[in-house]
């Protein structure tokens, strides 16, 4: 295993969340002899079978007690969606004890000569950056994984068998906030919107997390030119001596820049005279879907990669190896003339509005958890592509405020309903509103999990709406 950095022997830690990077964490940290309690507010049969495996293992595990510190706890790890003003945290610092996350544990934990990490974050496009990131670098040759908030937790990388040459890291704002030593060869910050301010209390926290990546950054700190706060969080950072800032847009870069120009993805930055020179990286239609929120994270990805070395033939074959996620505007279906397109990942405002952007006429699916968003901004823009709008979910009266504000020309379904066959209804709607020529768009702008257990879920029930609609019209 190498010599480790720290080593957490004979230390009684308390890891809160029983869920995905809680489990990770407790097992690497009972695997280097730490005394390992983790504690989860719920209770459940999901939670209870976990609890059981856990204890098998040497873990004690309590639930239903998201509160109380465990006597004698020295270190408190954390999961990601706990809130910096939970009660275990306010009870850890009454007695001196630190909190950190479990990205924090695998950068404490890497060995020397441990592959260095590059980090993306943003409000939107995170895992698509992160994987066409991974796709870049493998298609050079290197031994890569992608990692982080994208599903598989750090730790167990750090700790495993397999050897890296480097990582490519998905590292959300509530990971960034608890790992403060957290120090990446290069990092980019996709976009800054607001999202998650229940979480961070502000948009000057929020920021001020996602900032934190750019922390230490060796070689490059890419931000987006067309979102000037990504550039001035990298103005704010303290980074290694002669890290550059590297920015994309999808106009013609300047220099230390990458851009679109032509039709071609070029790069101004990492070439020998970046005054007279830029070098073809790809093609646009290399970029899969080519739409311009997603060149911009295939530029965002050139960007790490080539701040990492990679050479410009690898971008092109790995931007074209590269395989879109499911539910990130996909198209399912054309019934009618009329498309049918899966963006159930868009959680937020920010990514329902990338979306709306890039159809002409719409009927738009949405509603959901507004997780403390406002929806003003949001349907002001896309008013003039509405063709109609139906929407579901907890929280949609306060889109159809909005709308009625913004909107008010526009023909509105309210289903009134959150139950699981809601989904169905909403497509029969929308299929009534649309005309030939037109898309609807499932781009909730909001969080599933009053209507299904998450995303794919709610994307996997709009696509068999639309197979029975399909089904019904033939
Ligand atoms: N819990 C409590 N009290 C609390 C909060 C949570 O007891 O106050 C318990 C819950 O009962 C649950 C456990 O803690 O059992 C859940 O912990 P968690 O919410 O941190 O989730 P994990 O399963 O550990 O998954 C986390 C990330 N989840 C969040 O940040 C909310 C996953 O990102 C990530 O893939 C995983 O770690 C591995 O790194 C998901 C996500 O939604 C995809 N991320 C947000 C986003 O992308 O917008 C940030």
């Amino acid at each position: 295993m190498g010599s480790r950095q720290v080593t957490f022997r004979g230390q009684q830690i308390t890891v809160a969340g029983l869920g995905v990077s809680g489990i990770s964490a407790a097992r690497a940290l009972a695997g280097l002899g730490a005394s390992v309690t983790v504690v989860d507010g719920g209770d459940n049969e999901g939670l209870r079978a976990r609890a059981e495996e856990l204890r098998a293992e040497g873990v004690a595990v309590r639930l239903a007690d998201a509160e109380t510190l465990p006597e004698g706890t020295e270190l408190v790890v954390t999961s990601p969606g706990w809130k910096p003003g939970s009660p275990l945290f306010a009870a850890a610092a009454a007695v001196g004890v630190d909190v950190v996350g479990d990205v924090e544990i695998a950068w404490r934990l890497r060995g020397p000569g441990a592959a260095p990490w590059l980090a993306v974050t943003g409000t939107n496009g995170k895992t698509t950056t992160t994987r066409m990131l991974a796709a870049i670098l493998e298609a050079a040759g290197l031994r890569t994984a992608a990692v982080g908030n994208i599903g598989t937790p750090i730790v167990d990388l750090v700790l495993g068998e397999e050897k890296f040459d480097v990582l490519a890291v998905e590292l959300s704002s509530y990971q960034l906030h608890w790992a403060p030593s957290l120090r990446a060869h290069s990092a980019a910050v996709l976009n800054l919107a607001p999202d998650h301010l229940d979480w961070h209390g502000s948009m000057r926290a929020y920021a001020a997390d996602k900032g934190r990546v750019y922390e230490g950054n060796q070689v490059a700190c890419v931000y987006n030119v067309a979102d000037p706060a990504t550039e001035e969080l990298v103005r704010a950072a303290d980074v290694e001596e002669g890290c550059r800032a590297i920015g994309f847009t999808l106009g013609t870069p300047a220099p230390s820049q990458l851009g679109v120009v032509e039709g071609l993805l070029v790069d101004r930055a990492f070439v020998a005279d970046r005054q007279k020179q830029a070098q073809e990286l790809a093609e646009v239609t290399d970029v899969r879907p080519p739409v311009p929120h997603n060149i911009a994270n295939a530029l965002a990805a050139a960007a790490l990669a080539r701040a990492y070395g990679v050479e410009p033939a690898a971008v092109r074959e790995g931007l074209r190896a590269f395989r879109p996620d499911p539910h990130r505007i996909e198209h399912v279906a054309d019934v009618d003339s009329v498309a049918y397109v899966d963006d159930s990942k868009a959680t937020n405002t920010h990514a329902a509005e990338a979306s709306l952007a890039s159809y002409e006429s719409i009927v738009w699916i949405a509603g959901g958890l507004a997780k403390g968003a406002t929806f003003d901004e949001l349907v002001q823009k896309a008013a003039p592509r509405l063709r109609g709008v139906v929407l579901i979910g907890a929280d949609r009266a306060l889109i159809r405020e909005a709308l009625a504000r913004h909107a008010p020309g526009v023909p509105v379904v309210d289903l009134d309903r959150t139950d699981t066959g809601a989904m169905s209804a909403a497509v029969q709607e929308a299929a009534r509103l649309a005309k030939s020529g037109d898309t609807v768009l499932m781009a909730p702008a909001c969080a599933s999990m009053d209507m299904f257990t998450n995303y794919n879920k709610r994307g996997e029930a709009f696509a068999a709406a639309v197979r029975e609609l399909d089904a019904a019209s033939a």
